[in-house]
């Protein structure tokens, strides 16, 4: 019999925005544990893609002014730009408005109609437009009680009252606590089947699966009137990309499924551990096999998302460290348990010390040695002696670790652990001196290279799920290359080390990040503190020149949500356009006293998003003595636009 594929899913993201570094981070633990089946010989299938219809992709695309099919296609190069530029190795990038996901899903909903475990009634309750979920069911439409905020998200639900199609979730309560009894495994980390099992105990209603209000969506088989709820749309994604339902494409179905892993948020772990099982549980499919569901990148303890405008943008990241250095600084760092508030300063840490200091310098030491002795071949000795022995087996100790750890996708374990082996390679080297050796004894010189050697290419080989590139390039430099094929983890540690090298001369692989490379953008307390600070210095008239500061006249002024500080002004800046422009000025100005005033506006600094709102520009204030902001402004009235000279 064929073995079966590997397969590998991630959420398929909403195309409401541009993806951020929470996306990029479930798309990496999904490239990781690809490539980790891979390197074990398996054959493998990764599938991500886009979440393209519903409500919520409808109103971003309305308030856009766009059509939502227009909309959602001009958002599709961002995500595959960002997934190309991290080296993400999918099969398939599944949009929800493919043409074969949309007959797919409608024979899905067909076949459960014919079989009764979907049937129509009508839905009346608070429905979350954000999360796309259904949160309260009330009795009686017309005295709805209170208003209900999201459980999941805090944020106000709408009230809706339409016919529509139930799926008899009911039905599959007993199952489902059977499944999760028998399959403890299920979810990682564990603590979270217990919420699971314990939503379900407390008792499942049948679930709405169809919206009679909302029109972008896969239209419902044999009723006009309703489209397919977005959820029962975007988690068949999973089978239709397998291949489920098509006759050409049986034997590849069962090839792959059920899937092996799917990588998950914890915002979405009822979606996937209830309703999910439930819908393949009525169409006669085997479950998931595990259920990744990791934690939340935060900053400043705030769920990173691309409604809260903190979203780190994963392409400047790798701007500014690279792609692998990024996947790592994820992967190893980043407990898939917990939430982890993301700073440049963490990142920056954890990559000299574990990256430069260890894994680079080792390198470079080798290659320094070994280049400085004319080394080019490195043979096996005929036997070993006992340091490199120790080392060996050290190796093959730490290549049971990390297969255990990524067993149980602790990937933050099993990458830290490969680090701690390349400190102990760096220990073995420093202990034997080898550049004291070369003088009286090179045989010996040669072993201590050879053993090195063999030893960082076992961790090369480790690490390179996670950083594909530059681990090829140290391979490079040790003249090999990662050739995958069956049992090759195995094979590496049987390994007897009776390899010969070529060393080959490259560049340091981890630049050492300094400090000054990595500020946060400060904020503008900060910038005026720092000036402050700074020593007088001149600049040219040229250099004044630059800076373009115009007058303006402010049309409106409003609070930006969320904000203690910020007030968004819109500019009337003559003949630079109108433009927004956000001042931290909430507790120096009402919006009355601003409107109508006519200021001095820097108008060519690079745009900045804050809480989400696009400033393009600054307006200018000094302190008074008492340290409120006073808007500069000009005696007696000039053109808007008239520039400072
Ligand atoms: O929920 N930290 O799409 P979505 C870590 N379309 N991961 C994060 C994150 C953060 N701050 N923010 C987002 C949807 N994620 C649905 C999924 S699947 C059939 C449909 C990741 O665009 C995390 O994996 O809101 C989360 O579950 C997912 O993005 C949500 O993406």
């Amino acid at each position: 019999m064929s073995q079966k594929t590997f397969y590998v899913t991630t959420p398929i993201y909403y195309v409401t925005a541009k993806p951020h570094l929470g996306s990029l981070y479930s798309t990496v633990l999904a490239d990781v544990a690809t490539r980790w089946a891979q390197l074990q010989g398996r054959q493998t299938f990764f599938l991500t893609g886009t979440d393209e219809h519903g409500q919520k992709v409808a109103l971003a695309a309305d308030s856009a002014g766009k059509d939502p099919k227009v909309f959602v296609d001009d958002f599709i190069p961002a995500y595959k730009d960002v997934w190309k530029a991290y080296d993400i190795d999918y099969n398939r990038f599944i949009r929800t408005t493919d043409d074969d996901h949309i007959k797919l899903v409608q024979k899905w909903v067909k076949e459960l109609l014919d079989q009764d475990k979907i049937y129509k009634g009508h839905y009346a309750g608070w429905y979350c437009t954000p999360c796309e979920t259904f949160v309260k069911q009330v009795p009686d439409s017309d005295n709805p009680g209170d208003s209900q905020s999201c459980p999941d998200c805090g944020r106000d639900t709408v009230l809706v009252s339409e016919p529509c199609y139930f799926f008899r979730l009911s039905a599959y309560q007993d199952q489902l606590i059977n499944f999760y009894k028998n399959n403890p495994d299920f979810i990682t980390p564990r603590a979270r089947m217990n919420e699971v099992i314990s939503f379900v105990s407390d008792g499942l209603n049948d679930l709405c699966i169809s919206r009679a209000s909302v029109d972008w969506g896969i239209p419902f088989p044999g009723d006009l009137d309703q489209v397919i709820y977005v959820w029962a749309d975007a988690l068949n994604n999973y089978i239709t990309a397998a291949g489920w339902g098509l006759p050409d494409k049986q034997k590849q179905f069962e090839a792959m499924w059920p899937a092996d892993l799917q990588v998950i948020g914890k915002d979405i772990v009822r979606f996937h551990a209830v309703y999910w099982p439930a819908f393949l549980m009525a169409s006669g499919l085997s479950l998931p096999k595990k259920l990744l569901t990791h934690g939340w990148i935060t900053v400043d303890q705030k769920k990173m998302s691309k409604s809260l405008g903190n979203a780190v943008d994963p392409l400047e990241l790798r701007t500014r460290y690279g792609s692998d250095v990024v996947r790592y600084y994820l992967v190893r760092k980043l407990a898939v348990s917990q939430d982890a508030d993301f700073s440049y300063d963490d990142l920056e840490q954890t990559v000299n010390a574990d990256l430069s200091n260890a894994l680079g310098n080792l390198l470079n030491r080798i290659c320094a040695l070994t280049n400085k002795n004319e080394v080019s071949r490195l043979e096996p000795p005929s036997t070993w002696g006992e340091a490199e022995l120790a080392l060996r087996d050290e190796l093959r100790n730490m290549i049971v670790a990390v297969k255990a750890s990524m067993e149980e996708y602790q990937m933050h374990m099993a990458f830290s652990r490969v680090i701690k082996y390349v400190h102990v390679i760096n220990a073995y080297v420093h202990s034997q001196q080898p550049w004291k050796i070369v003088r009286d004894d090179r045989d010996k010189f040669l072993v201590i290279m050879s053993a090195a050697v063999h030893a960082l290419r076992a961790a090369a080989v480790l690490l390179w799920p996670v950083m594909p590139n530059k681990m090829e390039a140290l391979l490079g430099a040790l003249g090999a290359s990662m050739q995958l094929g069956p049992d090759y983890l195995e094979k590496l540690a049987a390994d007897d080390w009776n390899d010969t090298f070529t060393m080959i001369k490259v560049q340091p692989l981890f630049a050492r990040i300094e400090k000054t490379k990595i500020k946060q953008e400060p904020s503008m307390d900060e910038q005026v503190k720092t000036e402050n600070k700074s020593e007088q210095t001149f600049i040219d008239i040229q250099d004044f020149a630059k800076v373009q500061i115009a007058t303006g006249t402010i049309l409106s002024a409003d609070k930006v949500e969320k904000s203690s500080k910020l007030l968004q002004l819109e500019v009337d800046c003559g003949q630079f356009g109108r433009r927004t422009i956000l001042s931290g000025i909430q507790k120096d100005y009402s919006s009355e006293e601003l409107v109508g005033l006519q200021g001095l506006f820097v108008l060519n600094l690079k745009p900045r998003v804050m809480m989400g709102v696009e400033s393009q520009g600054m307006m200018l204030f000094a302190k008074d003595a008492q340290g409120s902001l006073k808007a500069l402004t000009i005696a007696g009235k000039v053109p808007d636009g008239s520039q400072a000279q």
